[in-house]
């Protein structure tokens, strides 16, 4: 039979099929409806239904008030795929071994530009405790320093127009807004993705808009809404018509929009979500007072070397981080890096052995079963190598070591940047104007060349731009790759 057929033949995943799902397939363990909204999240991604939503998940089967309200802030896609499986869809953990699951704990899915008031109504109502957010890290509209953006299209917007959001620091505020007025406690605020302090960083920027609004709410907000910052960890390569194809002959049922994982996924919450809050702990989060070992940790040693894996792999035609990481030259550059450079920068959380750590990630790259796109790793690098490479920089130059090596994801990423201009390709990345009218005026010799690219002070800032000692090393590095 060939997949056409079968795939005209299953029955669409929905509550009324679930039950028919193959055995081996596992189910909510909790009954759907008796579940209570109790979180609202803000871009359900794949990210969010691989990791977020499988932790609530688990969470349900003992305590029933954390159901999640997911709303997209922009596309309707995740909607349209979920709304006609009630919500439901499959988790696949590819691993040594292979599960998956069907996902109950997304009880609705708005879509804010079509139905903002029904995101208000949820964020203002009194069992939303929660508000967790997966938005990549153009979505904290932060300028390089880590501020509010107040120069950013959407901030300059929503300060305009504060009770018709478009930016989720917007619609934070103003969910906010309505708990002040109406006497309720904020919801507690759990930044996901991968910024450096993110939580920090969120209530840094939520308190400076909400001060624009009404400095009475911003230090309500500043003194009793709880913004815990985490670590997040699951490598989630985005879907593909394969998986969909794996998972409707694993399950029985067609999906439209399933997820897969790794089986290793880790959650480290900051211990300040008090009392009221979900027993996170009971699923397996870390709560802790010392966020900031783990999240440095993750962010430098495992964010750091898929990034450098991304575009020094690309430049060399592999398409996947197991190819990078099966290339000897490469596995060697990531080793050193972790190693000699990133390592020392790092102090260690409680029981956390760095090189034991190092070892795993590395061990995860070399997954058979997920096939991670570095092209997809590739997206956004000017948000994303501040936090994953600069800052080991930062830190290697202050303790007066040489970023020979650090300087190699830097000079891989503007030859990627090259390459993609060269092939007309389009590229994923909120600075891609700037950063591909600097590849127009590059004179084409190194020093030229680096000095252009250094000159994008969001990426670089002054004091590394003009830190010889870097400079040096990505000159280097730029004439290697060339
Ligand atoms: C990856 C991350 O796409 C990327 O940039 O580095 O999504 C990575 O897979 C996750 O952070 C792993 O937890």
């Amino acid at each position: 039979m060939t997949t056409d057929t079968a795939a005209s033949q299953a029955l669409r995943l929905s509550a009324a099929s679930a039950p028919a799902a193959l055995p081996g397939v596992t189910l909510p363990a909790y009954d759907r409806d008796k579940v209570e909204i109790g979180v609202v999240h803000f871009g359900p991604g794949a990210f969010h239904r691989a990791h977020q939503a499988f932790y609530f998940d688990q969470l349900l089967a003992n305590d029933p008030r954390w159901g999640v309200c997911a709303v997209s802030l922009k596309s309707p896609g995740v909607r349209d795929a979920l709304s006609p499986q009630d919500g439901l869809y499959t988790l696949a953990q590819l691993d040594h071994e292979t599960s998956f699951r069907v996902i109950g704990s997304i009880l609705e899915v708005l879509v804010a530009p079509e139905d903002p008031e029904a995101v208000f109504a949820r964020l203002a109502a009194p069992q939303t405790r929660i508000v967790t957010l997966t938005v990549t890290e153009k979505g904290y509209t932060l300028t390089g320093e880590g501020k509010l953006d107040t120069t950013h299209p959407d901030i300059v917007h929503d300060l305009a127009e504060p009770r018709r959001p478009v930016s989720a620091v917007g619609y934070i505020v103003e969910g906010l807004r309505r708990r002040f007025a109406a006497g309720l406690s904020p919801y507690a605020v759990i930044a996901c993705d991968n910024l450096a302090d993110n939580g920090w960083r969120l209530k840094a920027a939520t308190v400076a808009f909400a001060q624009a609004v009404d400095p009475a709410l911003a230090s309500w907000i500043e003194q009793n809404a709880a913004f815990p910052r985490t670590m997040v960890d699951s490598i989630t390569p985005a879907t593909d018509d394969a998986l969909r194809a794996r998972v409707q002959a694993a399950t029985g049922l067609a999906d439209a929009w399933p997820i897969q994982r790794e089986a290793f996924t880790q959650w480290v919450v900051e211990d300040v979500l008090g009392d009221g809050a979900p027993d996170l702990a009971s699923v397996g989060v870390t709560l802790t007072d010392d966020v900031r070992g783990f999240e440095r940790a993750k962010l430098r040693l495992l964010n750091g070397v898929h990034s450098t894996l991304a575009y020094a792999g690309l430049l060399k035609g592999h398409e996947t981080v197991f190819e990078a990481v099966g290339d000897p030259s490469l596995e060697a550059l990531a080793r050193d890096l972790m190693a000699k450079d990133i390592i020392p920068t790092l102090t260690a959380p409680r029981g956390l052995d760095l090189a034991a750590y190092a070892e795993a990630i590395l061990e995860r790259f070399r997954n058979p079963e997920i096939r991670h796109l570095l092209s997809q790793i590739a997206w956004d690098g000017s948000q994303k190598l501040p936090f994953r490479i600069l800052g080991t920089v930062k830190d290697a130059l202050d303790a007066g070591r040489d970023v020979d090596r650090l300087a190699v994801p830097i000079a891989a990423w503007f030859h990627f940047l090259k390459a993609r201009a060269a092939e007309g390709a389009a590229v994923t990345d909120p600075l891609a104007d700037r950063l591909l009218a600097v590849v127009q005026a590059l004179p084409g010799e190194v020093k030229g060349d680096v000095a252009g690219f250094l000159a994008v002070e969001a990426v670089f800032p002054a004091d590394l731009a003009g830190d010889t000692r870097f400079v040096a090393a990505v000159e280097k590095a730029y004439g290697e790759l060339g």
